[in-house]
């Protein structure tokens, strides 16, 4: 009985030191498995001499009860301590601020391409894509580049294969328009075109934006008064001075090249401006008669002019970029700027 009380108090303090589930099951195993000690105590009854047996069995099965009971309270404590244990550990703050997820915005070459259509197609314009492979015909002969013209020449131009090409610009887009639609029409075209030129300054792939206007009369003085309201809205300066050059374009007649007042010294004369005060910003025209004669236009009903530019120029002016590549490194440390 001793013996019996004894294992009795070793078992409990056993039990009350198992600290997780498993070392508990461990212990009822121990004690009461298959194999297990009171197991064998039950089994050795039968080698007890018969007047006693009655007695001892009581007691094992006293013991068997006491630990059962023993074993399923520390059971529950475990599970109890347990789950205090998870409310500490997962408790949340409700009044917390929220971890937002940060959202994307549009890439400023984006940006810059949407504020340049949202001028226009104020005044009526319509926007229109094309394709980025072109043939030779609608990126060079329609626009009156001749054969030997160096726009053409092997190091200006991708060449897929001897007669289709990497778009180097996108007035094919305005040639295709003027093949299949009729008089006035007022469209701009924005997209990526590729020239097989790298440095600092060049990338392969830019951007441009290219509008056409065709009326039946159209003159050059509407061309410059189009062109300086959009150059003072697009950079948001009401005086912004605006000065035109003679230049030469195949594709149109006359040509001319288009500075703005330097937007970094205000014509002051900076390294932006290369001292000049004026920075060049695109080129436009009259379009040459010799295009409307090759897109199925007569040239004696109607006039029109054109205008094209660089996108990534002017995105680099108006948000002060300083390095052409920024605009085709994905680095979110750029991108995020402008979100
Ligand atoms: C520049 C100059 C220009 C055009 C593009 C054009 C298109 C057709 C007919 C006539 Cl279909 N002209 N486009 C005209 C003058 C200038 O772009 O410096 N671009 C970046």
């Amino acid at each position: 009985m001793e013996e019996l009380n004894h294992f009795l108090e070793n078992s409990r303090e056993e039990i009350q030191k198992a600290n997780d589930l498993r070392a508990l099951d461990s212990l009822r195993v121990l004690y009461l498995g298959k194999k297990g000690e009171v197991t064998q105590l039950l089994k050795k009854l039968s080698e007890i001499p018969e007047n006693q047996r009655a007695a001892e069995g009581k007691r094992v099965n006293l013991l068997k009860n006491e630990l059962k009971k023993l074993i399923e309270a520390r059971k529950k404590e475990l599970h109890e301590l347990e789950i205090e244990e998870r409310l500490v550990e997962e408790k949340i703050d409700v009044t917390l601020p929220g971890r937002r997820s940060g959202s994307g915005g549009l890439h400023p070459i984006t940006r810059t391409i949407e504020r340049m259509e949202d001028f226009f197609v104020s005044l009526g314009f319509e926007v229109v894509e094309g394709p980025e492979i072109e043939d030779d015909y609608h990126n060079f002969g329609a626009l009156n580049i001749p054969e030997h013209h160096p726009a053409r020449a092997m190091h200006d131009t991708f060449y897929i294969n001897s007669s289709s090409v990497l778009r180097t610009h996108t007035s094919p887009v305005q040639v295709r328009v003027m093949e299949n639609r009729k008089p006035p029409l007022r469209v701009i075209c924005p997209g990526r075109v590729y020239r097989c030129d790298s440095d600092l300054t060049h990338s392969p792939m830019f951007h441009q934006v290219e509008g056409l206007f065709i009326d039946q009369r159209c003159s050059l003085g509407q061309l410059k008064g189009l062109i300086q309201d959009f150059l003072q809205s697009f950079f948001e300066k009401e005086d912004l001075s605006v000065r035109f050059r003679p230049s030469y374009f195949p594709f149109t007649e006359p040509s001319a090249e288009v500075d703005i007042q330097c937007v970094k010294c205000s014509g002051e004369g900076c390294r932006i401006c290369s001292r000049t005060g004026w920075l060049e910003v695109m080129g436009c025209g009259m379009v040459n008669p010799k295009v409307f004669d090759n897109c199925g236009i007569d040239r004696n009903r109607f006039s029109g002019f054109a205008f094209g530019m660089g996108v990534e120029r002017l995105a680099m002016l108006r948000y002060g970029i300083n390095d052409l590549r920024l605009n085709f490194d994905n680095d979110l440390r750029f991108l995020s700027q402008f979100s």
